[in-house]
C-alpha cells in the first residue's frame, strides 16, 4: 500500500459514495468508506437536487476517509469529485446559492428550447459544440433562469469543490455538457454565450483533469480530520468521463457502455465528428480525460427499472429484484421491444404504466406481469445498445471487437447476455465502480503513482490490473454485428 491515499467522491442520480483508493504492487485498491442515497426531489414546485444534504454526506464521507486512511497508515493526499453532468448551482459573491439546483429531469426547459434555437439554430450549435440534443442541456436550463445577474454558475462537482476549497473552476469534461464549449478547441464558445445574452464570466475558468483546484478550507480540514494540505484535484468530474477513463481495454478497438441510471454507449475518438450525419443520429462529442472525445449517445438506462421498482415498492412489499431478473430471463425471446431512448421516460412516476402504453403503441401486447415488464425493459435497452453501436461504427469508422460494460449495470447478467446476443459481440462486464476508479486513477497519476502518457495508456493499464471482468459470448454469432 502506498503512503498516499486518494478520496473519490462519486455521486450518481440514485446514490453516492466516498471511496478511498490506494496503489498497491498488485494494482489499485478501492475501499468504500461511505454510501448514501440520492434522488430528485419535488421542492418548491420543481424537481431539484438537495445539494445541502449531499454536501453534508460528502463531509461525513471525507471524515470516514480520513479515519480509514489513518487506520491503514496512509494519508489522504487529494480528493476528486464527480457527479452527473449538466446541472449547476447559482452562487452569489458570498457563496450563497440563489436557489436549490434544478434537476435535469424537470420539465421547465420545454418552454425555452425554442427561444434558444431562435437565437442559435440547432445546426450551428452542433457544428460548434458537437453536443447531442437533449432537452436538459445546460444552455436550455440557463435560458429558464429568472435572473443571472450577480451570480456565477457552478456545475455540481465544481460547486462541491468550491465549498471545500473556496476556489471556483469549471472542470473541462463536464463543461463539454453545457452546450457552450467549442468541441474543436475545448474552450468556452464566448460568441454562443453572447448570442444567448449570458454574462461572459457566467462560468469560472476551465481546469483540466489532473490539475489542483485548491486546498481544504481550514474549517473543512478541522471538521473532517483531514490535513489542511489536502488538495482537491480536478478529475473527469463528469461521472461518465471518469467511467470511460477506467474502461479496462487492452486495445483501441473497443466500445463502451457506461451503465447506470443512463446507459452511455459509444467509442473513444481523438477528434470530434461535427457533420450532419452525426447530428441526425444525435451523437455527442463530450470531452474525456486527456482531451479524448467520448463519441456516444445517451440511451435509456436502468432508470426505467429503478422507477418500476420504486413504484412496486409503494404498492406492496419490497420487490425481489433477483427473483424478478430470474423470471425475466426465463421468458422466451421475441417479446415486446419499446424505444428506451424516448424522452417520454425522462420524468419520474408511473413508469410501469408508461412502459405498457409504449409497448401497445409500438403494436405489441402490453407486458402483463412484473417479470414481463422487466424483460421488456432489458430487451429494449439491449436493442438500443445494438442500434447505437451500429451507428457509432458507421459514423466514426472506428472498428470494434469487444464491448466493455462498466458501472452498476455490469452486474446485471441478463442485460449483459442480451447485449452480447443483440450486438453479436463479446461483452466484458466490469468494473462496477469504474467511475470511482477513474476518479482515483487521475489523482494517482497527478501524484506520480501512475505512468503518465501517451494519452490514457497508464490509466488503462492500472484499470486492467484492478478489474475482474466477466465475459459474455453472443449466443448467436449470426446476429447483426456492429463490426460487420
Ligand atoms: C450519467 C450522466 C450522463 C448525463 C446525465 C445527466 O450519470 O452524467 O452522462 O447525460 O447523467 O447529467
Amino acid at each position: 500500500t502506498s503512503a498516499q491515499a486518494f478520496a473519490a467522491v462519486d455521486i450518481g442520480a440514485s446514490s453516492g459514495r466516498v471511496i478511498l483508493g490506494t496503489m498497491t504492487d498488485a494494482g489499485p485498491e478501492l475501499v468504500t468508506v461511505h454510501r448514501f442515497p440520492n434522488g430528485v426531489q419535488f421542492l418548491g414546485g420543481a424537481l431539484r437536487w438537495d445539494v445541502e444534504a449531499l454536501f453534508a454526506e460528502v463531509l461525513t464521507g471525507l471524515t470516514a476517509a480520513a479515519a480509514a486512511a489513518a487506520a491503514a497508515g496512509t494519508t489522504v493526499t487529494s480528493i476528486g469529485i464527480d457527479t452527473w453532468a449538466v446541472d449547476y448551482g447559482l452562487v452569489d459573491d458570498t457563496g450563497a446559492l440563489r436557489h436549490l439546483p434544478f434537476s435535469y429531469r424537470d420539465g421547465r426547459t420545454e418552454a425555452t428550447i425554442g427561444v434558444v434555437h431562435a437565437a442559435l439554430p440547432p445546426e450551428r450549435l452542433y457544428a460548434r459544440t458537437g453536443l447531442q440534443f437533449l432537452p436538459f442541456n445546460t444552455l436550455y436550463q440557463l435560458a429558464a433562469e429568472r435572473s443571472l445577474s450577480g451570480v456565477q454558475a457552478l456545475l455540481i462537482p465544481d460547486l462541491l469543490a468550491y465549498r471545500l476549497t473556496g476556489e471556483r473552476r469549471t472542470e473541462a469534461t463536464n463543461a463539454s455538457t453545457t452546450g457552450l464549449l467549442d468541441a474543436a478547441t475545448g474552450t468556452w464558445a464566448q460568441d454562443l454565450l453572447e448570442a444567448l445574452g449570458l454574462p461572459a464570466d457566467l462560468f469560472p475558468p476551465l481546469v483540466e483533469p489532473g490539475s489542483v483546484v485548491g486546498h481544504l478550507l481550514p474549517a473543512i480540514a478541522a471538521g473532517t480530520g483531514l490535513p489542511e494540505t489536502t488538495a482537491v484535484v480536478a478529475v473527469g468530474s463528469h461521472d461518465t468521463a471518469s467511467a470511460v477513463a477506467a474502461v479496462p481495454a487492452g486495445s483501441t478497438r473497443f466500445a463502451y457502455i457506461s451503465s447506470g441510471t443512463w446507459s452511455l454507449v459509444g467509442v473513444e475518438l481523438d477528434t470530434p465528428i461535427l457533420g450532419d450525419g452525426s447530428r441526425a443520429a444525435n451523437f455527442t462529442n463530450e470531452r474525456g480525460v486527456d482531451g479524448t472525445i467520448r463519441y456516444l449517445r445517451n440511451t435509456g438506462g436502468l432508470w426505467l427499472l429503478q422507477e418500476c421498482l420504486r413504484e412496486w415498492s409503494v404498492e406492496g412489499p419490497e420487490p425481489d429484484l433477483l427473483g424478478l431478473l430470474t423470471a425475466a430471463g426465463e421468458l422466451p425471446a421475441g417479446g415486446p421491444v419499446i424505444d428506451a431512448d424516448s424522452n417520454d421516460f425522462l420524468a419520474p412516476d408511473g413508469m410501469p404504466a408508461r412502459i405498457r402504453r409504449a409497448a401497445e403503441a409500438a403494436g405489441h401486447a402490453a407486458p402483463s406481469s412484473r417479470a414481463a415488464v422487466v424483460r421488456c425493459i432489458l430487451d429494449s435497452l439491449a436493442e438500443a445498445y445494438a442500434r447505437t453501436l451500429r451507428d457509432a461504427v458507421r459514423l466514426s469508422g472506428h472498428a470494434i471487437d469487444v464491448i466493455h460494460v462498466v458501472g452498476g449495470g455490469s452486474q446485471n447478467a441478463l442485460l449483459c447476455q442480451l447485449t452480447a446476443d443483440r450486438t453479436g459481440l463479446p461483452v466484458l462486464a466490469g468494473p462496477v465502480e469504474a467511475t470511482a476508479l477513474g476518479n482515483v486513477l487521475v489523482q494517482a497519476r497527478a501524484a506520480g503513482l501512475v505512468a503518465a502518457g501517451p494519452g490514457l495508456a497508464g490509466i488503462r493499464e492500472a484499470a486492467r490490473a484492478a478489474a475482474r471482468t466477466v465475459r459474455y459470448e453472443p449466443a448467436d454469432l449470426a446476429a447483426l454485428s456492429p463490426a460487420g
